[in-house]
C-alpha cells in the first residue's frame, strides 16, 4: 500500500509598528519636527521658506522644547530666526503659526530691549541661544518646524511549509 501524505504549516505574524515621521531634513522632538536652517535671510524670508516646504518658523512652547533647539543648533554657530514677533503691537509677542500670545518666554535677562525697530525673535550664539529682539530685515539663520506624522508600518510574516512524500508499502 502506498501512502500519500501533506504537511501543511501555515504560521502568520502581525506587528504593528507606531513611528514619528518627519520629512527629510528634519528632526523628530516629541509630535514636532524641527529643522535648523543655515541660510542667511530676513524673519521674513525665513518665514517663506518655511511655508515652502510645508512647516512655519518654530514656535517653542516649552522649556524641553527650547532646551532641545539650543543643542540642535549649537552645531553650527549663528543667530537662529524663531516665529515670534512683536511687529503688530509693541511688546505683544505672538507665534506667527498659530497667532497665539507668547506666554511662556526664554529671553536673556534685560531683553527685549530694542522697542519698535526691533520686532522679531531670535536665539542668540552670545547668549546660549536664549531670546533676544532684533531688526526683522537683519539676515541670520532660522529655524522652521511642522507636526510630526504619525506612522504605521505593518509587518506580515506568512510561513508556509508544505512537505509532501510518498511512505513506501508496508508489509
Ligand atoms: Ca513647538
Ligand atoms: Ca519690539
Amino acid at each position: 500500500m502506498v501512502i500519500t501524505y501533506t504537511a501543511l504549516t501555515l504560521c502568520s505574524l502581525f506587528a504593528v509598528a507606531v513611528g514619528v515621521g518627519c520629512p527629510n531634513g528634519f528632526i523628530p522632538h516629541k509630535a514636532s519636527c524641527h529643522a535648523a536652517i543655515r541660510q542667511l535671510a530676513t524673519w521674513a524670508e525665513a518665514r517663506e521658506y518655511c511655508a515652502a516646504v510645508g512647516a512655519g518658523l518654530s514656535h517653542v512652547e516649552t522649556v524641553e522644547e527650547q532646551h532641545y533647539l539650543e543643542g540642535l543648533v549649537k552645531s553650527v554657530r549663528g543667530n537662529y530666526w524663531l516665529g515670534g514677533f512683536d511687529q503688530l503691537e509693541e511688546n505683544i509677542w505672538i507665534w506667527d503659526t498659530n497667532r497665539t500670545r507668547i506666554e511662556t518666554f526664554f529671553w536673556y535677562p534685560g531683553k527685549p530691549n530694542g522697542g519698535p525697530s526691533h520686532n522679531c525673535l531670535y536665539m542668540e550664539r552670545q547668549y546660549h541661544y536664549k531670546w533676544s529682539d532684533y531688526t526683522c530685515g537683519s539676515r541670520m539663520y532660522f529655524v522652521c518646524e511642522r507636526p510630526a506624522q504619525v506612522v504605521k508600518h505593518t509587518v506580515k510574516n506568512v510561513f508556509i511549509t508544505v512537505t509532501q512524500g510518498t511512505n513506501p508499502a508496508e508489509g
